[in-house]
C-alpha cells in the first residue's frame, strides 16, 4: 500500500490479518503492567510524539496498564542554556546546584510532562501528570554530595497508582523525586523507571532511547540477552559509555523482580506497538 494508490481488497485483507494475528499478543498483555521510559532523546517531532501516544492509547484499550516515566535532559539544556549555564555531567548525572533543580523541576513537571499528557488525551486516553514527589511516590536520598541535589531512589510508594489503574488513567510521571528533610532531588530517568518499574513488579519495562538495541562483541544489536551476558559484556568492555547507566538500571529492575526489560529505539515509528505486538518484537529484551 503506498500514499498515492488507493489501498485494494488485498490491502484491506491484509490489515485485517495484521489485526487478527496480534490477538495472541493482545491476549498475553492484557492486564499487564508495561513501565515505559520516553527519553528526551526519543522525543522527536509533534508528529512524533503523536505516534507516540497513539500506541499508549492502543496498549490501554487492549487492556494494558501502561506507566510511563519520562526524562527530558535534552530539554532541560536548553533552558538552562538560555540562562548562560551549561551542565557538567558525572557518571551521566547532571551535577545540579540549588537554581538549576529549580530549572530541572520546572521543565520536567510543567513542560516535558505535560506535552505527553496532552498528547495521551488528544489521542482519546486519559493521562495525568505527576513526579515523584506527589503521594510519596519517590523517596530519595542525596546520591553524593559533590553531585548536589541529585538524588537516588531509596523508597517507592506506588500503591496509589492502583486507582489510577481501576480508572483507566495514565500516570506520567516526572523522575523528581522528594527528600525526607523538604529537599527536591533530581533523579536520572532511567533510575527512576527502573525503581518505579521494580516496585510495582511490572511485567515489562521499555526503554525507550536513541540506540536500536544492545550490541554483541561483533557489533550486531542482539534481540536477546541474559543478565549473565551483560554482565560478562560489561566487563569485557563492550557494553560501555552511555550504555552502562542503562543496562545496570535493567539489571537491577530484573532483581528488584521486573520480568523483563527491553532497550529499544523510541524514534523507530510505533516502537512499543512492534515490541509488545508482533512476533519479531523490537530492539534487545534482557531477562533471566
Ligand atoms: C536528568 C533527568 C532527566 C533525564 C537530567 O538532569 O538531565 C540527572 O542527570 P533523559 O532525557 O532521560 O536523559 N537527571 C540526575 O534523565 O532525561
Amino acid at each position: 500500500m503506498t500514499a498515492d494508490t488507493a489501498p485494494t481488497d488485498a490491502d484491506w485483507v491484509a490489515t485485517a490479518r495484521t489485526l487478527s494475528q496480534a490477538l495472541p499478543l493482545f491476549q498475553r498483555y492484557a492486564g499487564a503492567t508495561v513501565v515505559i521510559k520516553l527519553g528526551g532523546h526519543a522525543m522527536g517531532s509533534d508528529e512524533a510524539m503523536r505516534s507516540f501516544a497513539r500506541d499508549i492509547v492502543l496498549m490501554s484499550h487492549v487492556g494494558v496498564n501502561p506507566v510511563i516515566v519520562h526524562g527530558g535532559g535534552p530539554m532541560i539544556n536548553a533552558t538552562l542554556e538560555q540562562q548562560g549555564v551549561v551542565s557538567e555531567f558525572v557518571d551521566g548525572k547532571r551535577v545540579t546546584d540549588a537554581a538549576t533543580i529549580e530549572v530541572v523541576e520546572m521543565v520536567l513537571s510543567g513542560f516535558v510532562g505535560k506535552r505527553i499528557v496532552q498528547a495521551i488525551n488528544a489521542e482519546g486516553g486519559r493521562a495525568i501528570g505527576i513526579s515523584g514527589k506527589d503521594a510519596n511516590l519517590m523517596i530519595c536520598e542525596q546520591t553524593d554530595p559533590k553531585l548536589g541535589f541529585v538524588g537516588t531512589p531509596v523508597e517507592c510508594n506506588p500503591q496509589f497508582l492502583q486507582s489510577l489503574r481501576d480508572t483507566k488513567t495514565i500516570p506520567v510521571i516526572a523522575p523528581i523525586g522528594a527528600g525526607r528533610n523538604g529537599e527536591t532531588f533530581n533523579v536520572n530517568g532511567d533510575t527512576a523507571a527502573g525503581a518505579i518499574a521494580a516496585a510495582l513488579k511490572a511485567d515489562r519495562l521499555l526503554l525507550l532511547t536513541d540506540v536500536a538495541g544492545l550490541k554483541d562483541a561483533s557489533g550486531d544489536v542482539v534481540s536477546e540477552m541474559t543478565p549473565e551476558a551483560i554482565r560478562q559484556l560489561t566487563a569485557d568492555g563492550v557494553i560501555k559509555g552511555g550504555m552502562i547507566p542503562k543496562t545496570q538500571t535493567a539489571l537491577d529492575a530484573i532483581d528488584g523482580g521486573v520480568r523483563a526489560v527491553v532497550i529499544l529505539d523510541g524514534r523507530a515509528p510505533h516502537a512499543c506497538i512492534l515490541e509488545l505486538y508482533t512476533a519479531q518484537g523490537a530492539g534487545s529484551l534482557i531477562r533471566t
